[in-house]
C-alpha cells in the first residue's frame, strides 16, 4: 500500500491536486472536507453539526472526523493506498490516523505540504466562493479565521511527521499541471525506492 497526505491551507490546492493524482496513481480518494460537505447536503446530524463549526471557519470536532475516517478505512478493504486530503488537521488526527493505519498493517509514505502565500489563498478562495456555493468561501472575515485554525491547529501537525522524516515542501504556486508535476515525481522516486526495498 502506498498511502499519502496532501497538507496545507484552505485553498492551496489539496483538493485540486487530489483529482489528478487519484486518476494518476489509483489511490483512495479521503476528503474530510468533501465527506463533510455531503453529510451537509445530506442533512443529517452530523452534517447538522458540522456546518455550525464550517460556517465559522473553524474546525470540525476531532471525534466526527476521525470517526468518519475510520469509516471510510473499513468500507475500503480492497485499496492499493489511499491519498488523504485535508486529514489530519490536528495532532489528535494524526496519532489517530497512525493508530488506524497501523491496524491495516500500513502507514504514511510521504506527507506533501503544499506552500502558498496568504494573499494568493485569499484571492483563491474569495474568487472559489463566487461560482462554489460554498459558505465558508464567501467572505474574507471567514476564510481570514480559517487561515487561524489552519495557523493554529493545523500547520503543527507537518512537525508530527518530521519527526519520521515524511516532510516534503511542494511550492503550491504556479499552474495546476506544473505543481502535478513536481508532485509526481517526488512520487516516481519515493515508489522506485520502495519496489527496490521489496525486490
Ligand atoms: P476542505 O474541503 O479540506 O477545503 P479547503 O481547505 O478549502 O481547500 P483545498 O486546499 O482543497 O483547495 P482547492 O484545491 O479546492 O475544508 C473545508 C472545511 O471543512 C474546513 O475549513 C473545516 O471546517 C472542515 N474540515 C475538513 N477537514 C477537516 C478535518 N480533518 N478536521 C476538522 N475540520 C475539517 O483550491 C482552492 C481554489 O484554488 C479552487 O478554486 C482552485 O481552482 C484554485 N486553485 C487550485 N490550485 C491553483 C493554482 N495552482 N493556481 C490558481 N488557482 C488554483
Amino acid at each position: 500500500m502506498f498511502n499519502i497526505i496532501l497538507f496545507g491551507p484552505p485553498g492551496s490546492g489539496k483538493g485540486t491536486q487530489s483529482a489528478n493524482l487519484i486518476s494518476k496513481y489509483g489511490l483512495k480518494h479521503l476528503s474530510t472536507g468533501d465527506l463533510l460537505r455531503s453529510e451537509i447536503t445530506l442533512q443529517t446530524p452530523l452534517g447538522i453539526e458540522a456546518k455550525n463549526f464550517m460556517d465559522k471557519g473553524q474546525l470540525v470536532p476531532d471525534e466526527v472526523v476521525i470517526g468518519m475516517i475510520s469509516t471510510a478505512l473499513e468500507t475500503n478493504p480492497e485499496a492499493q493506498g489511499f491519498l488523504f486530503d485535508g486529514f489530519p488537521r490536528t495532532d489528535a488526527q494524526a496519532e489517530a490516523l497512525d493508530k488506524l493505519l497501523t491496524l491495516k498493517k500500513t502507514s504514511i509514505a510521504v506527507m506533501f505540504a503544499l506552500d502558498v502565500s496568504e494573499d494568493e489563498l485569499i484571492k483563491r478562495l474569495l474568487n472559489r466562493g463566487q461560482s462554489s456555493g460554498r459558505s465558508d468561501d464567501v467572505s474574507e472575515n471567514i476564510i481570514r479565521s480559517r487561515i487561524q485554525e489552519y495557523e493554529n491547529k493545523t500547520k503543527p501537525v507537518a512537525d508530527y511527521y518530521k519527526r519520521f522524516n515524511k516532510v516534503i515542501h511542494i511550492k503550491g504556486e504556479g499552474t495546476v499541471n506544473e505543481i502535478f508535476e513536481f508532485l509526481s515525481n517526488e512520487i516516481e522516486k519515493r515508489k522506485e525506492k520502495i519496489q527496490a526495498t521489496v525486490s
